[in-house]
């Protein structure tokens, strides 16, 4: 499928009590297709006080006895299913947008956004009625059970590397334990979340269950995270932004906070793994989305025996890897804005400034848009500021390390904790590393195999609080303790 090269921009504006609206001020922002540096749209610039009209439609979603609070678990469930088979009626329209907004190659979004976009909200439409509570054997003459309540109005901000499948990961578990979202989109990418909204509408759900701002950071990512009838806020993204939002609950009202940040996650290749299967996944592994994945495998360690023939491999795989237009049969498209492009080429240049050996690409790629050539480096040592920050572009880093417990105590000496990869056919091996790496997920002889059955989230630095599966349930629940009286009590 070729997808939609000039799909039609149908929707803008905020969207805020099922209806949408312009900000308050007037003021709108250009979204950029980072394939050429064009403008594609002007979209509404939300602040403050369109952030307090949805918090507003979102309490009043919320009230006692409104349609969604006495709307039936399983319902809730229906309309979140009827939600998925909308977005795969409008798949190809989707997965096109999104190209256009983000510069992801089309088969990319079609195949992979896409398709966990819809499975994540079929995966919460099944939860919705299945998030059950405990009854409880208290001490003395009384019932005692537990009820799983909503938390109320969530604040949810998301970033702009996988737009429509980080507005799933964030809707689906809130929507389905009952909650109503006042959303805040990337600036970089509002389109497909906006697109979203007239099929949330068109599904069913009630007016002011969700409500989406587009907008900045500073100003309506702010007003959310600091506002005071907002009770819980999830956010993914940068983690200098995440101390931001933590200090912003902790100074307001308390808020709930859960938070998807950084990485820099090692992937390590022991002599006896498979080189070419090595080599192939570890490339997927950082490439993948333009390098754009908070769970990218950026640190890139091989035991010595293997070493050489790996670093020699893996550059020719990234000088092979095919770069271009994202409707194009591309492997790579460009980095999403500017800003991004211009963070990547700076990693690169201070790489090659710190000494470490330059084997594939290192600079930009084409005479417009903000495409990167792929870049591998090799004997990239431990104190290099490629190897300890996050890049978020296509730059892959090796590093040689020598014996089992020296890449352990290597891999663990880092801020971060989000995700570890173990490459090896030795079964001991690889139960000792994902054992004693520090990180929420760790994948062995495979890397990104990520589906909403199964939680993810970071130790450190990387976050706090797992979405997805059923521990992603408990972000988005209050547990209520009930206890009764009773005149008498039986075992
Ligand atoms: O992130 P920001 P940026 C990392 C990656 C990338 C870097 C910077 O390393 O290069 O972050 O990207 C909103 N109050 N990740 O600048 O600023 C913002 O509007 C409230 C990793 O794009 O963190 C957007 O909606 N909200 C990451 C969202 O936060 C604020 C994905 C993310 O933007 C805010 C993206 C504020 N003061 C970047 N400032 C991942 N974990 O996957 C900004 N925002």
């Amino acid at each position: 499928m070729p997808g939609i090269s000039k799909p039609e921009i149908k929707f803008t504006q905020l969207f805020i009590n099922n209806e949408f609206v312009n900000a308050e001020s007037g003021k709108t922002f250009a979204t950029i297709n980072p394939a050429t540096g064009d403008i594609i749209a002007q979209v509404q610039e939300g602040d403050k006080i369109d952030v307090d009209k949805a918090v507003k439609a979102a309490q009043d979603a919320f009230k006692l006895g409104s349609p969604w609070r006495t709307m039936d678990a399983s319902e809730r469930g229906r309309l979140l299913a009827k939600l998925a088979d909308l977005i795969e009626r409008d798949r190809e329209y989707l997965a096109s947008l999104e190209s256009l907004d983000n510069g992801k190659p089309f088969n990319d979004s079609f195949n992979i956004d896409l398709s966990l976009t819809i499975k994540c909200f079929r995966y919460y439409s099944g939860w919705a009625d299945k998030n059950h509570g405990k009854t409880i054997p208290l001490d003395g003459k009384f019932q005692c059970y537990t009820r799983h309540e909503p938390v109320g109005v969530c604040g949810q901000i998301i970033p702009w590397n996988f737009p429509l499948l980080m507005q799933a990961w964030k809707l689906g578990p809130a929507l389905a334990m009952g909650n109503v979202v006042v959303m805040k989109l990337a600036e970089q990418t509002p389109l497909t979340g906006l697109y979203v909204c007239s099929l949330i509408k068109e599904a069913g759900f009630p007016a002011g269950v969700v409500n989406v701002i587009t907008g900045f950071g500073p100003t309506a990512g702010a007003a959310i995270s600091e506002h005071m009838d907002v009770d819980k806020v999830a956010f993914t993204g940068s983690t200098e932004v995440g101390h931001i939002i933590m200090q912003a609950a902790a100074k307001s009202n308390l808020k709930r906070v859960s938070l998807e940040l950084g990485g820099k996650s090692p992937l390590i290749v022991f002599d006896d793994a498979d080189l070419d299967k090595a080599v192939e996944l570890a490339h997927f592994a950082l490439f993948f989305n333009q390098g754009q994945c908070c769970c990218a495998g950026s640190r890139l360690m091989v035991q010595e025996g293997l070493y050489d023939k790996f670093v020699e491999k893996a550059a020719a795989r990234a000088k092979a890897r095919k770069v271009g237009n994202p409707f194009e049969d591309v492997e790579q498209g460009p980095q999403v804005d500017e800003e991004q492009f211009n963070k990547v080429l700076g990693f690169i240049k201070s790489g090659v400034a710190e000494g470490a050996n330059l084997r594939a690409g290192g600079g930009k790629w084409g005479e417009k848009g903000y495409f990167v050539e792929p870049t591998v480096f090799s004997d990239v040592s431990d104190d290099m500021k490629i190897c300890k920050e996050e890049i978020f572009g296509p730059v892959q880093v090796i590093q040689k390390f020598k014996t089992l417990e020296e890449v352990i105590e290597r891999a663990n000496r880092n801020k971060y904790g989000l995700a570890a990869a173990v490459f090896t056919n030795n079964i001991n091996i690889a139960n000792y590393v994902s054992n004693s790496i520090r990180a929420g997920t760790v994948w062995i002889n495979c890397y990104d195999a990520l589906e909403a059955q199964a939680p993810f989230g970071g130790y450190g630095m990387s976050g706090m609080g797992r979405e997805l599966g059923e521990y992603g349930l408990e972000a988005y629940t209050e547990v209520k303790t009930v206890t009764i009286a009773l005149d008498q009590k039986n075992s």
